[in-house]
């Protein structure tokens, strides 16, 4: 089998491959433009450097996404700092799918942004084969569905299960990161006192949360990261810088013990190591907004 690579941006390579077994297709969205011969297909393998010794994609990270040549192009349009679009790129790389990474600057969108988010302006947006789809929760869902049986799943199979991820995801979104949010940059400092307290109610919810989810395994999703993982994944280098940002200790040994080693263990994967940012950088980067009271 004679591979052909091309580098990518964001250390991903592309790899082409002729070989015989039947395809994977990837979904709605591309279905429609592949013609597939039944012997030989023609298709691409895509490999993030990420996925190359992560456990949690099959094949060693090597996926086969695709026939065609335009099948599978995913960009995506990001901050460094938002935890919405690192979750986005975190569960891109728990996949193993390369993409293409623009960095955008918030005081001034790319036109490719509001274009495609014409609605709410903001990252992340994930752009497959020229289609944007908008929101990081939905996003989500979208590769999971789309690259189906390509790399992990991220939501459970069950439907119960499936509908538990999707609870504890939105709880994460409105009542860890809002909380949050208000205890960082509150006007006031009742404001302030308020998001603490809830934050910090809601961390030992989450520490609920994990130990069923869990079930004595390392992560929500169990043995491997899944979609809650990807979600609070996000928040990890905010979490971590918050002790120095809001004066605050999210976490503790005797109170939120299993989201302290979830998240020394999120930490070690790969895909963490390439998409989380340096704590320092962030917390400096939150200081200097915060004092000129401009969003981050
Ligand atoms: N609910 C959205 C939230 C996205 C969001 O708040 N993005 C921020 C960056 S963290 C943004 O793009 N803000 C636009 C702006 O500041 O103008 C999601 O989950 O994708």
């Amino acid at each position: 089998m004679a591979l052909h690579g091309l580098a990518l941006p964001n250390s991903q390579v592309v790899l082409s491959a002729a070989c015989t077994r039947p395809p994977v297709t990837a979904g709605r969205p591309s279905r429609a433009r592949f013609v597939f011969s039944s012997t030989t297909v023609n298709r691409k393998l895509i490999v993030s450097s990420s996925s190359i010794n992560n456990p949690y994609t099959a094949a060693g990270g090597m996926q086969e996404v695709a026939a065609g040549e335009d099948a599978h192009e995913l960009k995506l349009l990001g901050t460094w700092r938002s935890p919405f679009a690192m979750r986005v790129r975190l569960a891109l790389h728990f996949k193993g799918l390369g993409y293409e990474y623009q960095e955008e600057d918030l005081a001034n969108k790319s036109d490719l942004l509001l274009a495609s988010n014409p609605v709410k302006k903001e990252v992340p947006v994930l752009i497959h084969n020229g289609v944007p789809i908008c929101e990081s929760l939905a996003i989500l869902e979208y590769i999971d569905e789309v690259y189906h049986g390509i790399g992990p799943s991220l939501l459970p199979a069950d439907s119960y299960q499936r509908a538990r991820a999707r609870f504890w995801a939105a709880y994460i979104d409105n009542k860890l990161i809002a909380p949050w949010w208000k205890m960082f940059v509150g006007k006031t400092d009742k404001e302030q006192d308020e998001g603490t307290k809830q934050t910090l109610a809601s961390v030992e919810m989450l520490e609920g949360a994990l130990r069923e989810c869990s079930k004595g395994k390392p992560f929500f999703g169990g043995d491997n990261v899944g979609y809650v993982d990807a979600v609070l994944g996000g928040m990890v280098a905010w979490m971590q810088g918050t002790k120095v940002l809001c004066g605050v200790e999210l976490l503790h040994a005797t109170k939120t013990p299993l989201l302290l080693a979830w998240m020394e263990h999120f930490g070690e994967l790969e895909p963490a190591k390439l998409v989380l940012p340096d704590v320092d950088r962030l917390v400096e980067f939150a200081k200097m907004k915060r004092a000129q009271r401009t969003r981050i």
